[in-house]
């Protein structure tokens, strides 16, 4: 095996600590209650944690937008507790990766404090400007403004400022070299604490065209399928900046891992970012398979007819090949900016959460990637589908209901869609027990429990060998026993299959077959041929029955078996 690395196999589980556990009783997750379940995250068997930011904020975005990159939230805890922390889990043999937040600060950093007092304080060119005698600027799209409007206009100097998100997150200059030098510090300051390495959030949009050219609504449409993250993903200095990072940074601490979230790129815009020769980051998720299964009207609108599966086999297989020679992948269904994975991608109703739940986790955890869990997705957890506005925290919910109600848009559909897209479907909290807090807090939490905790627990499911959550700590122990899931080659089947999608993982003499039943159906299924020569060793199967007749199986709804073959 060419370009081994730890972080190509290890599994990664990513812990949302508002949501994961409240220690002292105020309803917010915090680092104490998140050290009280060490045990829990090693006993899955990942090896490497993401922590959602837990910085100083004023928590517009959920500690999206920060006021100071070097302290902890006080509602989270203190540098003390983020020391035992992670103390606690490289005790543990768990790495630890932190969230990176550089497009953007909050508005109550002190940079952006001093940047809008005056045309000429020093800080002025930390972030981008734009004086108001030269008329409006061009129309960039902000993400969470309720007039769809990133620049805002600022009274004290008679000036705009850019946000591609909220107006509370001001994006920061990275053409000027002083904001790259204070960045490239501030992650020196952690990894010399010791953690492992950073989650790079929205990181494709660092770099703006600084002509400020003028976007029109057809070149929006015809060049970037009008959606703006693909115009604000290719800035053009991206590339030179993230160069500068690795070697100021990266380059300097051999061991770190880097993972980008790179919304708006393409496949190949991929390898420019994590090809080893050029010397920019290691792993990237990109946002494709995010969009299958949504309608072009709306927002987050699910489409009617589903997502097909011939399509999402194409799209993960086009994806595999990318990095099948070079680079790195990582696969994912579900995190804190989308539904929950079990309700988008298999089927939450009661008969078929179990069996479903575990077929993603299989699809995931053999693969040719380093996969990335969601924290709950390991219970199977579901969407919770707020049916009220008064319900939702998201500040993209929260926006984007006054923006279409403002467009004189039905909102009552918007409610209905975002029960199926919210970002707040996956934010709820922690469900370790059946009590009516689900044993995340012990009063009112800060987003409601989903009702359906009080038989999808963890208490309930370490005590059931079947569950999904023993199942998830079987596969990820498997996935390590058998080095063809993480470096062989992937090799799809039938890919014209509605219902099946089929794939084996070969590394030099060692095969394995993966047959996974997309649907509620109890499918008939015949083995390729190409492989009616080998023999079938079962491995794995996340129903307890098989019902198999040489190369004829009778697949029963979302089974997931995993055969070795000789
Ligand atoms: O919002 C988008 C399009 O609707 C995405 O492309 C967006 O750029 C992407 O999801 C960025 O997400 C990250 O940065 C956001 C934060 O709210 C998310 O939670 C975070 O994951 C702003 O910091």
């Amino acid at each position: 095996i060419k370009d081994k690395e730890w972080w190509k196999e290890t599994v990664i589980y990513q812990v949302y600590p508002r949501s994961f556990k409240d220690s002292n009783g105020d309803g917010v997750g915090d680092l104490p209650g998140l050290i009280s379940k060490l045990d829990y995250i090693q006993s899955l068997g990942v090896g490497l944690v993401w922590l959602n930011p837990i910085y100083a904020s004023p928590n517009d975005d959920n500690g999206y937008d920060i006021s100071n990159y070097e302290a902890i939230s006080p509602i989270f805890g203190t540098i003390s507790d983020f020391n035992t922390l992670l103390a606690g889990l490289h005790a543990r043999g768990i790495k630890l990766v932190m969230d990176l937040v550089v497009n953007h600060t909050s508005d109550e950093h002190p940079w952006f404090v001093e940047s809008r007092k005056s045309r000429d304080n020093q800080y002025r060119d930390y972030y981008h400007w734009w004086p108001a005698e030269k008329g409006k600027p061009p129309h960039r799209y902000s993400f969470f403004d309720k007039k769809g409007e990133a620049w805002q206009y600022d009274a004290a100097t008679d000036s705009y400022y850019l946000h591609y998100f909220s107006n509370k997150q001001p994006d920061l200059n990275w053409e000027n070299p002083k904001v790259r030098q204070e960045i490239y510090q501030m992650m020196k300051f952690w990894l010399d604490k010791g953690i492992d390495g950073y989650r790079l959030d929205a990181i494709s949009y660092i770099s703006k065209d600084t002509t400020w050219p003028v976007l029109t609504k057809k070149e929006l449409v015809e060049k970037y399928d009008n959606d703006w993250s693909y115009f604000y993903a290719r800035g053009p200095k991206l590339h030179e900046y993230l160069h500068e990072m690795n070697q100021e940074v990266l380059s300097k601490y051999p061991n770190m891992v880097t993972i980008a979230e790179t919304p708006g790129i393409e496949k190949e815009d991929a390898l420019k970012f994590v090809h080893d020769d050029r010397k920019e980051l290691h792993m990237l998720y990109h946002f494709k398979g995010m969009g299958l299964g949504y309608s072009k009207e709306g927002f987050k609108r699910p489409d009617p007819k589903g997502y097909s599966l011939p399509e999402f086999k194409k799209l993960y297989t086009e994806w595999n090949d990318v990095f099948a020679k070079e680079g790195w992948g990582t696969i994912y269904l579900g995190n804190h900016d989308q539904p929950r994975m079990l309700s988008r991608w298999g089927n939450d109703a009661p008969e078929f959460r179990v069996p479903s739940s575990k077929l993603l986790m299989t699809f995931l955890l053999t693969m040719r990637s380093t996969p990335i869990f969601y924290n709950g997705d390991e219970l199977g957890m579901a969407n919770i589908k707020f049916e009220s506005i008064q319900d939702y925290r998201d500040i993209e919910t929260l926006y984007m209901f006054h923006y279409l109600q403002a467009q004189n848009e039905d909102v009552d559909q918007f409610i209905k869609d975002q029960q199926y897209g919210a970002r707040d479907n996956s934010r709820t909290p922690f469900q370790w027990n059946a009590t009516p807090c689900a044993g995340f807090s012990t009063c009112d939490p800060w987003i409601r429990v989903n009702a359906d905790h009080v038989y999808i627990n963890q208490e309930a499911q370490d005590a059931d060998g079947n569950s999904p959550l023993n199942y998830f700590r079987h596969l990820v122990q498997l996935r390590k026993d058998h080095l063809e899931l993480i470096y062989g080659d992937y090799h799809l089947y039938d890919a014209d299959h509605k219902q099946v999608y089929t794939y084996t993982r070969t590394l030099e003499k060692t095969a394995t077959l993966v047959i996974l039943n997309f649907s509620n159906d109890l499918v008939q299924y015949l083995i390729p041929k190409t492989l009616h020569k080998k023999e079938f060793q079962l491995i794995s199967n996340n129903e307890t029955s098989l019902q198999q007749e040489g190369h004829e199986l009778a697949l029963l709804p979302w089974q997931a078996l995993i055969f070795k073959l000789k």
